[in-house]
């Protein structure tokens, strides 16, 4: 009996998960994946160009990933947010993210 009511306990909690799980799954209009909203990190920067999938961007230090300031290429996401217009020469602040190739890219940007 008691096996019976561990066996229970355990179904009814896979169930619940799995519910929870289910749930979960419709946040998915969010265009980030949460695994991506977990590891991203935020960072003034001023925009140098942007074009096709890439910015050339001068960024502030990042210490949460070690990185000190500089100027570099990143990917911008194809579901990147674009707050606004976003043009060379502009002061915005990026949320990085990384991508499938484990590089961080531009998962959004906002004017400051
Ligand atoms: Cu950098």
């Amino acid at each position: 009996m008691k096996t019976l009511l561990a066996t229970l306990a355990t179904f009814i909690f896979a169930a619940t998960v799995a519910v929870a799980e289910m749930k979960h799954m419709d946040h998915s209009n969010m265009s980030m994946s949460d695994e991506q909203m977990e590891g991203a990190v935020h960072a003034k920067a001023v925009i140098n160009s942007i074009g096709d999938g890439v910015a050339n961007v001068t960024h502030d230090p990042i210490p949460e990933i070690g990185w000190p300031a500089m100027t570099m290429d990143l990917t911008v996401l194809e579901n990147a947010q674009m707050m606004g217009e976003v043009a060379a020469g502009d002061e915005v602040t990026l949320m990085l993210v990384k991508g499938d190739d484990g590089m961080y890219a531009i998962g959004a940007m906002m004017p400051n």
